[in-house]
């Protein structure tokens, strides 16, 4: 067994421990009320799950077991001096729950570097669906392809003691986080590269051996890499791709099948995919105003017009956070150091000054703010990946870390297969009537 593998089970038996002994003497305690609308308005601040690797505040943003973005910055062990944190660094503080030592990060970087094998058949399957399918189908298409190789589901199958479900799970989770970078990697080489591959790099650390077999070999892009994978990583557990990977591993379904479902919502619009959203709603505004470098006031103009259409303004708004996100702020810093005077960057900055008051005067918008997804695409267009429809892939490859390390602790601590209740409208009528109730069996 290796050394975090044990770490991780010493962790989760302390932890469930804990947990039998919180139930029993708290168990019964109420911790919220449920309004109807709440139930019609897509569950929105009701509190029914446990998600032990980050938590998110509506004003200070998210932590990562207690750690916010800047402390984390400082604090896990980066590729360069002073550079961005390994996200191998922040899977460690995630799965185990404690900051690692540079030994520990490097322990993860050389697992992930050895695991990271992907069979034949997976690129193949890639290969077979046409060149016009969007990078988020592909990259779904191989996760399941990739299911071929799940631990949990061949022990499942012979049959395994419930007691040591975690152990093929966590193999699972190490294996396919180890594995997507080259997943990613060869769906964007195929489908905007002309087909030409570029090997893995033994020597390199995750997120730098992403951008190595992407093609992008500039030290700062790796950084970015560094950054944008550990930022996009997890967000606590009730954002769709988080909710659904838990959902669909508590009927025990293994990692790939859990993953592959949680990765086809991030997919949406209003969730992963608005990072491509914003940079094409951009291009679209330059290219309707005729300009790189539009002024405030047409901006706003273009704004009104995107409401005045019905649409969203991508980048804008989040159904937890009520400040400015610090995943935006993170990557704003990282434009300053790296890129002060490119157009699209300032372009992105300009509409951060313009937005959140118009969206503000609307009066209905919770919060008008900008999340991780208004930055994102102007940093990756600025090293040469114009090619938006990939950039939700890059959000899943980071997200896997988050939602794997949780699934590892939803196996751990033995929860339960998810099952709410719903209800008719009919019933809430009834109810409302006074003639039955619609909760209970
Ligand atoms: N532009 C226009 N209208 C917006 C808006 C935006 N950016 N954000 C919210 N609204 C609207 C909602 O559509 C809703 O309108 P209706 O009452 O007419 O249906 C109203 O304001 C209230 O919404 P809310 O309670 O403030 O926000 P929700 O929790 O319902 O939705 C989110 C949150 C993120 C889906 C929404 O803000 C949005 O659609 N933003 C744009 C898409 C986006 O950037 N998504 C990425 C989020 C981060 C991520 O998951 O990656």
């Amino acid at each position: 067994m290796g050394s975090i593998k044990e770490k991780f089970k010493e962790k989760a038996d302390i932890a469930a421990a804990e947990i039998k002994d919180l139930l029993k003497e708290h168990g019964t305690k109420t911790i919220g009320e449920v309004t109807l609308a709440q139930v019609y308005q897509g569950m929105r601040g009701i509190t029914g799950l446990v998600t032990e690797t980050s938590l998110l505040d509506a004003q200070e943003g998210i932590r990562f077991r207690g750690y916010s973005i800047p402390e984390l910055q400082a604090k896990l062990p980066s590729a360069i001096p002073g550079g961005e944190p390994l996200p191998e660094g922040l899977f460690y503080l995630m799965l185990i729950g404690e900051l690692p030592t540079v030994e520990e990060v490097q322990d993860v970087t050389s697992i992930l570097q050895r695991r990271s094998h992907v069979p034949t058949h997976v690129f193949q399957t890639i290969d077979a669906l046409p060149i016009n399918t969007h990078p988020m189908t592909m990259f779904v298409t191989a996760v399941m392809a990739l299911q071929t190789e799940s631990n949990f589901a061949k022990e499942y199958s012979k049959g395994i003691n419930k007691k040591d479900y975690w152990n093929p799970m966590f193999d699972d989770a190490m294996d396919l986080i180890a594995r997507l970078p080259r997943i990613a990697a060869y769906i964007y080489r195929r489908k905007y590269r002309n087909n030409e591959h570029i090997q893995p790099n033994g020597l390199l650390d995750w997120a730098g051996n992403l951008a190595h077999m992407m093609g992008f070999n500039d030290e700062s892009f790796k950084e970015l890499m560094r950054l944008y994978m550990t930022i996009h990583a997890d967000h606590e557990g009730g954002n769709v791709s988080a909710h659904t990977t838990h959902l669909v591993g508590s009927a025990l379904s293994d990692p790939y099948l859990s993953y592959a479902a949680g990765m086809n919502g991030l997919a949406g619009p209003l969730h992963g995919l608005a990072n491509q959203e914003v940079i094409k709603w951009i291009f679209e505004m330059q290219e309707k105003l005729q300009t790189e470098e539009p002024s405030a006031e047409q901006i706003a103009q273009y704004v009104k017009d995107t409401l005045a259409g019905g649409k969203v303004v991508p980048g804008y708004g989040h159904a937890v956070l009520r400040k400015t996100d610090p995943r935006f702020t993170a990557q704003m810093e990282f434009g300053k150091k790296h890129m002060p005077d490119d157009k699209l960057v300032n372009t992105v900055w300009k509409v951060y000054e313009t937005v959140p008051p118009i969206l503000q005067s609307l009066g209905k918008i919770k919060n008008p703010w900008p999340n991780v997804d208004a930055h994102s695409g102007a940093l990756l267009v600025h090293y040469g990946l114009l090619e938006y429809e990939f950039y939700t892939v890059l959000f899943a490859v980071s997200r896997a870390m988050g939602v794997l390390a949780s699934l590892c602790w939803d196996r751990a601590l033995g929860f339960a297969i998810e099952r709410p209740k719903s209800i008719t409208t009919e019933s809430v009528k009834l109810w409302l009537e006074g003639k039955g109730e619609i909760w209970g069996d």
